[in-house]
């Protein structure tokens, strides 16, 4: 991988993000400029032995191979973004107030092709009872101990893990390849339009319960807590009221230029602005992404960038990101910023600010680069 990435050893796990310039340089993100995010070491797993368990409150309980994942279930490709709850942090801690968590900055997140069957093919060859409310999917890997637990677990709402418009499958590749050990070899969840603590990577069991994945991550952490919860003592009595989150909130991001660069205007006397957006959860694509330069008093309509070869028309985008370009005006000087706003086919429009929380979890402000110090050529 690129030693270019900025690596965050909380211990040991392999947690690290590339600039965010060369984030948007690829549509589909390959994993040299990936971001990892791992809550225990990664195992190396291999794929002729390692199975796959379906159980809980399922008729026929199932252990199914790789080999089997891949060739006994019709495959299903999905394009999405995968983002960690986490991204952005450091705008949260800089910006409203000092957070617990590794200082994310704008990329931990990445826009992939997703390959393998669906999780709802899998859960219905086990007879998993529909209809029923009130169940979950539950996820868990025990390949390896985690940092606050002993195995790495999340879940979400069966409805959802087997409607087939919400694209939930069991991924075996990523852009056209085998995953790699880091993002989950030899399987791993995928969830479109779920905060990224779901996407359980080596996934070792599927469980239906009529509970949440009882794990710490689901539990204990991966939640936007009210803003009395001050410190870890005053957290306590919230983590048990707060729900874990799950969709992720619509979004984007000035990549270019970054905070206090030095930027020249180009002869007609405009800035180049560029930079990513991903929708709400299943309300995708982004449809919109406006600029301003002036603390938003007057926005300008990014251009949005073409999505490539891609069948399947418009449904095929919902849970994808955009790469978003701009040209726009800014006062010559120094202290200058740019904020990017995005819109969704849901409507969702992109706030100003989000709510701090102790995990600084969820920042979804607008896309920001600060102080800037903007010249003429
Ligand atoms: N088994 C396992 N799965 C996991 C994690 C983990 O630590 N262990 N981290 C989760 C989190 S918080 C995120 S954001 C994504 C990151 O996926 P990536 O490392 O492929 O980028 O994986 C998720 N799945
Ligand atoms: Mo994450």
């Amino acid at each position: 991988m690129s030693a270019t990435h900025t690596e965050y050893s909380t211990e040991n796990p392999l947690n690290r993000e590339p600039p965010v310039k060369e984030l948007v340089s690829s549509f589909i993100t390959p994993s040299s400029k990936s971001y990892n995010r791992n809550h225990g070491p990664i195992p190396h797993l291999s794929a002729e032995t390692h199975t796959v368990n379906v159980d809980g409150l399922v008729a026929t309980p199932l252990r199914l191979s790789v080999h089997q994942l891949a060739t006994e279930f019709p495959q299903h490709e999905v394009l999405c973004a995968l983002e960690c709850a986490g991204n952005r942090r450091h705008t949260m801690r800089t910006m409203l107030k000092e957070v617990e968590g590794i200082d994310w900055g704008d990329a931990a997140v990445m826009n992939c092709k997703w390959r393998g069957p669906r999780l709802r093919d899998v859960l219905r060859r086990a007879g998993v009872e529909q209809g029923r409310k009130g169940l979950h999917a539950a996820f868990s890997s025990f390949q390896v101990q985690c940092q606050e637990d002993k195995w790495f677990g999340g879940s979400v709402e069966l409805e959802r893990a087997l409607d087939e418009k919400a694209d939930v499958i069991l991924a075996l590749e990523m852009n056209g390849a085998p995953l790699e050990p880091n993002h989950g070899y030899p399987v791993r969840v995928v969830l479109p339009g779920i905060a990224g603590a779901r996407w359980v990577k080596w996934l070792d069991k599927i469980t239906v319960q009529d509970e949440e994945s009882t794990n710490f991550y689901q539990r204990r952490d991966y939640k936007v807590l009210p803003e009395e919860a001050v410190d870890r003592d005053a957290a306590e009595p919230f983590w048990d009221k707060t729900p874990a989150m799950s969709e992720v909130s619509i979004n984007s991001v000035v990549a270019l230029p970054e905070d206090g660069e030095t930027v020249y205007l180009s002869d007609e006397g405009k800035l180049v602005v560029k930079g990513y957006a991903v929708p709400q959860g299943s309300s995708g694509p982004v449809v919109k992404v406006q600029i301003s330069t002036n603390g938003g008093k007057k926005w300008v309509d990014a251009q949005i960038g073409e999505l490539g070869s891609i069948a399947g028309g418009k449904n095929a985008r919902k849970w994808s990101w955009v790469l978003w370009r701009a040209e726009v005006e800014i006062e010559v000087g120094e202290g200058r910023e740019v904020v990017s706003r995005a819109v969704d086919a849901g409507g969702n429009i992109q706030k100003e600010h989000s709510q701090w929380n102790l995990r600084g979890v969820g920042y979804s402000g607008y896309g920001r680069a600060r102080d800037l110090n903007v010249r003429r050529q």
